[in-house]
């Protein structure tokens, strides 16, 4: 079936799509768009001290990192305004510029994605509440990529601790962060978003 007539179905089949998004459900995406936006930001000044400091591996990794949190934000974004919502770009508070070492960075990098899981954790609560089960649905790849994240920053802080202040492992270690996921996959996965 071709034609105008399918055309109009289709333009009504999308409208009646495009009004679905629950006010709740909106203000909770919202919140988390910001909550990616400011991510992205952490992990760009994150970089920016490594890049300058010495760690060159480190700041690629972080670089990668802070692209993908774009990503996450830009999906959301998309995801908003496609079900019939409005995505609000926010203003996003300034990250910190100084950091002490990569021990202190990968820490903060913690404890900030463990923030956002909760925020994550949140909008699925919403969800359920609202019995939107479709952006429910939507949000499972966001709780996924929270264990990897948080499992991967655990897996660098180890590491960091086992060195503790050898220059010389740290060396090989700012190498190996290079070729984490953040690094290289991100990277990747970055771009063809
Ligand atoms: Fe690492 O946070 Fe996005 O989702």
């Amino acid at each position: 079936m071709n034609g105008p007539a399918t055309f109009y179905t289709l333009h009504l089949f999308n409208l009646k799509i495009k009004g679905m998004l629950n006010k709740k459900v909106e203000k909770a995406l919202n919140d988390q768009i910001k909550v990616e936006a400011e991510s992205s930001q952490a992990y760009l000044a994150m970089a920016c001290w490594a890049e300058i400091n010495g760690y060159p591996g480190t700041s690629a990794f972080l670089y990668a990192h802070s692209d993908e949190e774009r990503m996450h934000m830009m999906k959301l974004i998309r995801f908003v305004n496609d079900r019939g919502g409005k995505a609000i770009i926010a203003a996003i508070s300034e990250p910190a510029k100084e950091f002490k070492n990569l021990q202190n960075i990968f820490a903060l990098l913690l404890s900030h994605e463990n923030k956002v899981t909760a925020a994550i954790n949140n909008v699925v609560d919403v969800c359920l509440k609202e019995k939107d089960y479709t952006t429910h649905n939507f949000m499972q790849w966001y709780v996924s990529e929270q264990i990897e994240e948080e499992t991967l920053a655990h897996h660098i802080i180890d590491q960091l601790n086992l060195i503790g202040n050898d220059k010389g492992a740290l060396y090989f270690i700012d190498r190996d962060i290079a070729t984490l996921k953040g690094g290289v996959a991100g990277a990747e996965k970055g771009a063809k978003a």
